[in-house]
């Protein structure tokens, strides 16, 4: 199925994000994760229920983590159908988490891209621990470059992991890897450029994490350079808002959590599921 890895790392800026997520330890992440061990590197969606704010914190740990989960299963409603004989990429894996829900639900071989070392060990061990490490592998290679045969995979998504690269290069190589037919999800934070150009609070979420947050126009002018046709687009902004006030009162709030609610209520910035098909 794969040829030899190019060379994963290939730019200073490419380093620098490795080397962030390397580094990345944040208890809103590793607490979360811990509610059942699926680690998640994206945000949630859906009202909480306000009752556990009253305590024990754990309560409001696991409300957070539900509604990520949430949000995983969302993505992977998109996809569907997928056979157990049909092949997976998750690009820009992370810890995992969404990749192991994909199995979990359509039993296929899952493989995940991501261009952190220490997250591909990571992941892989929480495969190892699933007893899915035949089914569900994570790769140290770039999603701009993965070495995957060409045509060789049913559905690709990325969650929340686009604002990394440049979307032409990057759906240049989803439109190569995927079988005619075979879909693409999307779930990402977009900035609007109907109102004009990166406002405050976005350039606060670029700066947080050394993103790049795209424009919402740039996503289907990408795509439809590269033989996607768009079959869904879901605002889940006003899905997300919960989430976010909620953190924001949690113990595990990282400080972004007002330019994220200030972007989104603001109307600067969107949360968007976009599911596009490959002709
Ligand atoms: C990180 O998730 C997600 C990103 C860095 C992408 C930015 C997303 C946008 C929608 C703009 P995380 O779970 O590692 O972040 P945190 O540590 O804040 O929970
Ligand atoms: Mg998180």
């Amino acid at each position: 199925m794969t040829t030899a890895a190019p060379r994963v790392l290939r730019t200073a800026y490419q380093e620098s994000i490795a080397a962030y997520w390397n580094n990345e330890q944040d208890p809103v992440n590793i607490r979360l994760g811990e509610v059942d061990g699926l680690y998640h590197h994206h945000y949630g969606i859906g009202e909480y229920d306000e009752s556990v704010l009253a305590g024990p914190e754990e309560r409001v740990i696991a409300e957070l983590h539900r509604l990520e989960t949430a949000q995983a299963d969302i993505l992977l409603d998109h996809l569907r159908p997928v056979a157990p004989e049909d092949r997976l990429l998750d690009g820009g894996s992370g810890r995992g988490g969404t990749s192991i829900m994909a199995n979990r639900r359509f039993g296929c071989r899952v493989d995940g891209v991501t261009i952190s070392e220490k997250q591909v060990a990571f992941a892989n061990e929480q495969a190892a621990r699933r007893g899915v490490s035949d089914r569900v592998r994570f790769h140290f290679r770039n999603m701009l470059d993965t070495g995957f045969d060409t045509e060789s995979i049913r559905g690709i998504w990325t969650n929340e992991t686009t604002m990394y690269v440049d979307l032409f290069e990057l759906f240049r190589e989803f439109s190569r890897l995927l079988e005619r037919g075979g879909r693409y999800v999307c779930v990402t934070g977009c900035y609007n450029d109907v109102t004009g150009g990166r406002s405050k609070a976005v350039s606060q979420i670029d700066e947080r994490y050394t993103c790049s947050v795209h424009a919402r126009s740039e996503y289907f002018r990408a795509l439809a350079a590269n033989d996607f046709v768009p079959i869904n687009v879901v605002d889940l902004t006003a899905q997300t808002i919960p989430y976010w006030e909620l953190r924001e009162k949690s113990s595990v709030a990282t400080g972004i959590e007002k330019s994220f609610l200030t972007a989104y209520r603001e109307g600067s910035f969107h949360y968007l599921l976009i599911a596009a098909d490959r002709i």
